[in-house]
């Protein structure tokens, strides 16, 4: 399977919305599994179409320590948030960078697996957090965008400068 190539930061693609899946079908299961296989092989807790140039609602997340625990997210929402916590953030498509970011502590989502069932994830802790974050690149925003202007001008600059000498 392949591992797919990942948009860094500050690619425009990133900032677009993702629209709804109206059809699972097999093209939709091979793409969710080539992004978990991309997500595991970074390595990473999640990953969103977005940040695979597939502007498609679809994100799949492992917080698991085990790394046992694939879910799969098809028109993932937001049902119920509650608490708050503040914690450190990573991003395959910001790599290197890592900062504090506020975010709900539990969070209910609901989903269609890939049999086209709706399903409800409860999660809290570091998955709570990934899907929040994964389900934020599928609206197009980016986890730097809750930093300072000054914060996401230095990110922006760091990004294009490792961009120009690995080109
Ligand atoms: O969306 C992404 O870019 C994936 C991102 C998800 C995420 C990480 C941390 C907090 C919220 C969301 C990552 O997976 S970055 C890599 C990472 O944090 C990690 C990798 C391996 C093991 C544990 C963490
Ligand atoms: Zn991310």
């Amino acid at each position: 399977m392949p591992l797919l190539p990942i948009l860094r930061y500050p690619d425009p693609r990133l900032k677009t919305p993702a629209t709804a899946i109206t059809e699972i079908d097999d093209e939709l299961r091979r793409l969710a599994l080539d992004m978990a296989e991309t997500m595991y092989g970074a390595p990473g807790i999640g990953l969103a179409a977005t940040q695979v140039n597939v502007h498609k609602r679809l994100i799949v997340a492992d917080a698991s320590e085990t790394r046992d625990r694939l879910l799969i997210l098809v028109n993932p929402e937001l049902i119920q948030s509650e608490g708050s916590r503040v914690g450190e953030e990573g991003c395959l498509s910001v790599p290197g960078v890592y900062d504090k970011i506020e975010r709900a502590e539990r969070v209910v989502v609901g989903y269609l697996d890939l049999d086209g069932n709706r399903q409800t994830v409860e999660a809290e802790g570091m998955l709570s957090v990934c899907l929040q974050h994964e389900m934020e690149h599928l609206d197009g925003k980016i986890f730097v965008e809750h930093l300072s202007p000054l914060k996401q001008k230095r990110i922006r600059a760091k990004l294009l400068k490792q961009a120009r000498v690995t080109a």
